[in-house]
């Protein structure tokens, strides 16, 4: 026997190759050989019979494989809701005047502090579960809701044990410049300066950091308070991203495109001079349409500029309690396409090659090719627009993650 598992009577979006396609294979078999994708092609050409090519041979009635989802850009590891928040949205309160009074992210670093590390990673292990069972095989979490050594530590351990505990791959990001926290009063410089060469490479030296990320906005940090964070990442190693331009044009894409950045997430505001230069540095812009719906937002990102520049767009959920209160990536893929106007090809290569680019992660997941993770989805459906079709979403049947299949698909449930 060749392989350990073969996958046959499907069709493949493998989402290689950069055009603007699904890459698609119609009756295409795939096969996994320790956990890693040893053969994917037409079935018509497979080198010999399936029930003598693999003891472990699927027949997948028609149904749609895709690479596994990865979101690229999540908070999931906070405690509590806004709600409350959300009304006063609702009545009138801009998202800016609410953290200007100290509500807003700083609720959420309450909460976060006063929840304890087991309560936080079971919260924390709840949403990723949900997500698994929603076809995500690999997602990013970040901290930035501790603002102490302690509590930041606490996020990224929950970080680190979704990864432990569930069929996931999780990269975890210390976003160590969210907002001030209340005890370093206005001392601003202060903050960042203990951020840099306290808690980063306290937690970096831990093994808790693979990348180091900042909000950069009037209502946050400033470009040059996020340079002396990314000095400090760059001479520990770590690669940097940055929440740039999303409320207003701050700069942030030039900003992430100077340090060579992994990504620059929302973009909304970005100036086509930024996104020319995300281009030539080769970063990823990440597209977070829930977070644009949320706080109804009217400014798009510049699509046409991000395509016209070979700009490599992810789509990812933003889940955080306070703009993007969300967990179903067929929402996301959904609203990037209704609200963004992707295209369902172009959102999906957003959730998956897209994203795996995003973290730094092409060269082993992200498309289905020969070689890398058997990481991938099964989907029922007609084709895989279907996926960015439908409002809520639709959930696969079936996963694989390292080339095993995952096990029962987890119910799911409260609490968000
Ligand atoms: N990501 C963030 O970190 C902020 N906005 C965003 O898109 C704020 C999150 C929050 O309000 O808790
Ligand atoms: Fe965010």
């Amino acid at each position: 026997m060749r392989w350990d598992r073969l996958w046959i009577n499907c069709h493949a979006a493998t989402m290689a190759g950069a055009d603007r396609t699904y890459g698609a294979i119609e009756d295409a078999a795939v096969a996994a050989e320790a956990g890693r994708i040893a053969w994917i092609g037409r079935r018509a050409q497979l080198p010999g019979a399936p029930s003598e090519l693999s003891r472990h041979c699927f027949d997948l009635h028609g149904a749609w494989l895709t690479p596994g989802l990865i979101d690229a850009h999540t908070h999931l590891a906070f405690a509590g809701e806004r709600s409350a928040e959300f009304e006063q949205r609702l009545a009138g309160a801009s998202y800016q005047d609410l953290q200007r009074r100290g509500a807003g992210i700083l609720s959420t670093v309450r909460s976060v502090r006063a929840a304890s590390p087991e309560l936080l990673a079971e919260l924390t292990i709840a949403r990723a579960e949900r997500r698994a069972a929603l076809g995500v095989t690999t997602a990013e979490l970040k901290s930035g809701y501790g603002r102490a050594l302690e509590h930041e530590r606490k996020q990224l351990h929950a970080a680190r044990l979704v990864g432990e505990r569930l069929p996931m791959r999780v990269s975890k990001t210390f976003l160590g410049a969210h907002a001030m926290p209340p005890e370093f009063g206005a001392s601003r410089a202060e903050y960042v300066s203990h951020v840099a060469r306290e808690l980063l490479p306290a937690l970096a030296a831990e093994g808790l950091i693979d990348a180091v990320d900042a909000f950069c906005e009037q209502v946050a940090f400033s470009a040059p308070e996020v340079s002396i964070l990314f000095d400090a990442a760059g001479a520990l190693g770590l690669p940097v991203k940055l929440h740039a331009d999303q409320l207003s044009d701050g700069g942030g894409a030039a900003l992430a495109a100077r340090y060579g950045a992994l990504s620059a997430d929302h973009v909304e505001y970005s100036s086509p001079d930024g996104i020319e230069r995300l281009a030539r540095a080769g970063t990823v812009a990440v597209l977070l349409p829930a977070a644009f719906y949320c706080l109804r937002e009217t400014r798009a990102p510049p699509l046409d500029a991000l395509r016209a520049n070979g700009v490599g767009m992810a789509v990812a959920s933003d889940c955080n309690p306070g703009t993007a209160p969300i967990l179903n990536p067929g929402t996301i893929m959904n609203m990037a396409c209704t609200l963004f106007r992707l295209t369902p090809a172009e959102a999906l290569a957003g959730y998956t090659r897209e994203a795996a680019r995003a973290l730094g992660l092409l060269h082993e997941i992200g498309t289905l090719e020969r070689g890398k993770s058997a990481d991938f989805a099964i989907w029922d459906c007609s084709g895989p627009a279907e996926l960015s079709y439908w409002i809520d979403g639709i959930r696969p049947v079936g996963r694989v993650f390292r080339g095993e299949p995952a096990a029962a698909l987890p119910a799911a449930r409260a609490p968000a």
